[in-house]
């Protein structure tokens, strides 16, 4: 074979193994992790790096791995195969003050006790928030990586509210977004929400929110090109319809409207319907069984009428909030741990509503308390009674009170049948004559409905409430005794109502 051919070959072989080098060299300079087979998300890696080396797992049986890349398709959120979605789960509280309820052990506990498939990182901006603490961001990116880790979605809240113009610190959300949407640009899981609610009088959609977001949404898109953006509208995210008459130009895209049961009613609703009949898709990233302060309340007949409303628009949905601040809209009380792993004692009102509500079942606890607070809360109103000690049927502390003394709740029970009461209670020192009391109130009159003698041990007890308990909006129940002897005690524990959803 003559010379040259053999200096031919080299030199072709030496190109194709620059070439395959080079191919070599260059994947490897970038960060992209390897992709993954599975099938919808065949866009997903095996694992991601945040810092360059904390591999992400992810699960394709989970409910993000199998609904995958979220899309808009006319007024409707969608999946990837192109079916409606409608998300449902709650929002953290400001993240740099209670960010201690949001790590991926409650995360895990909301998804497996409550069926959330949506969890909010509420990312204040003013109020102690980002822009004088950078730091909380780590606390965002914790609650993203666990929720993608656990596979349910995960929403991004750039939480305006002091700050109602969200171009007052535009120049922190373009550099915000830019460093999330780059982390997370693999993950199906995370949705944008880049101005969580506009407000002031000079804060209009056309004039400073759509030019906002036509800022912001470019930064996401660059590295995220088909992400979920949800943009909030004027006056607290509630004019979806200035938003729906002058829409974004972009593909998916949701506006967000925000409720508060006990301040909002028809015309919001009005002004969701004409925003939906325009085209505009419709996210409630926030909403609360309180009034719009997040106190007062809760309002469970007006949320039930919400909810309904909703879910006949498949719009999707979260909650205001997880915390245990004093205050009717948070859903913990102060015996909540900061893992998760809450027993129903450990809710409020509110949140038992939500958690039930989350789970699709007709049967609801609406109240139950241990009084583990050590503390009269969930509105129970105490005439001469005590919390304590002496005795106890589970945990540490119990209802005690004497003759004369009462421990009354006050709960509606519209829109709840099946009214159903359990206690558990020990007397100390009756005589055959001594009873503990239980009555219902129907609005008008008080009635009896149980009737309890002397039980050294404790005793677990439920009463079965006539039909006048349910749908009652005045509804009340109060225990209380008429002893002969002064010294005789009643003790109480584990005080529960549940009831069945019309
Ligand atoms: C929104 C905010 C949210 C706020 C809740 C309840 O504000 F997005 O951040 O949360 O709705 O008001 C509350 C907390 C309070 C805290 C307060 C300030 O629950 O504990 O003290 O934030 O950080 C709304 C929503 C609607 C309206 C007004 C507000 N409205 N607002 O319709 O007028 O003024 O906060």
């Amino acid at each position: 074979m003559p010379k040259y051919v053999n200096q031919h070959r080299f030199l072709l072989l030496l190109t194709i193994c620059v070439i395959l080098m080079t191919g070599f060299l260059l994947s490897g300079c970038t960060n992209d992790p390897p992709i993954s087979s599975h099938k919808p998300d065949s866009d997903l890696p095996s694992a991601i790096d945040t810092e360059g080396n904390k591999p992400l797992n992810i699960d394709k049986d989970s409910f993000a791995g199998t609904n995958g890349k979220l899309q808009v398709i006319g007024n409707q959120l969608c999946n990837e195969k192109k079916e409606p979605i409608q998300l449902k789960g709650i929002s953290s509280m400001q993240l740099h003050m209670f960010g201690r309820f949001v790590n991926k052990d409650t995360i895990k506990w909301l998804r497996d006790d409550w069926s959330i498939t949506v969890f909010r990182a509420a990312m204040y901006t003013e109020e102690g928030g980002y822009i004088q603490n950078k730091s909380v961001k780590e606390k965002v990116k914790e609650a993203v990586e666990a929720s993608i880790e656990l596979g349910i979605y995960v929403i991004i809240d750039w939480h305006i509210l002091s700050d109602g113009d969200p171009n007052e610190h535009i120049d922190e959300a373009k550099e915000f977004f830019r460093e999330m949407s780059a982390l997370y640009r693999h993950y199906p899981n995370v949705i944008y929400e880049i101005c969580n609610e506009p407000n002031g009088d000079n804060v209009n959609w056309t004039n400073s929110i759509k030019p906002y977001a036509q800022e912001i949404i470019p930064i996401i898109r660059e590295a995220s090109p088909d992400s979920i953006i949800i943009v909030g509208t004027s006056h607290y995210s509630q004019n979806v319809d200035e938003a729906a008459d002058d829409p974004l130009e972009f593909n998916n895209i949701l506006y967000a409207m925000h409720f508060y049961a006990g301040t909002h009613e028809t015309s919001l609703r009005d002004k969701t319907n004409y925003a939906l009949n325009k085209g505009a898709a419709i996210f409630v990233s926030e909403w609360g069984t309180s009034s719009s302060t997040g106190s007062d309340g809760v309002f469970l007949k007006e949320s039930i009428e919400w909810l309904e409303y909703l879910d006949s628009n498949k719009i999707s949905w979260v909650n205001w909030s997880l915390c245990d601040k004093n205050e009717s809209s948070a859903a913990l009380t102060f015996t909540a741990g900061t893992k998760g792993n809450w027993s129903d004692n450990d809710l409020t009102e509110s949140g038992l509503f939500v958690k039930y509500t989350l789970l699709g079942k007709s049967h609801y606890t609406l109240f139950s308390d241990g009084f583990e607070t050590g503390i009269f809360t969930k509105g129970l109103i105490s005439d001469g009674c005590t919390i304590s000690n002496d005795t106890t049927y589970k945990g540490k502390f119990c209802v005690s009170f004497k003759n004369g003394g009462s421990l009354t709740k006050e709960l509606s029970t519209s829109r709840f049948s099946d009214i159903e009461v359990y206690f558990a209670y020990r007397t100390i020192g009756f005589t055959d004559n001594d009873f503990l009391i239980v009555e219902g109130f129907d609005g008008s009159d008080w009635m009896e409905l149980g009737k309890y003698s002397v039980s050294n041990d404790w005793t677990e007890k439920s009463i079965i409430l006539p039909q006048t308990a349910s749908d009652n909006e005045n509804f009340k129940i109060r225990f209380s005794t008429n002893t002969d002897t002064q010294s005789s005690i009643v003790y109480l524990d584990e005080f529960k109502i549940t009831a069945k959803k019309e």
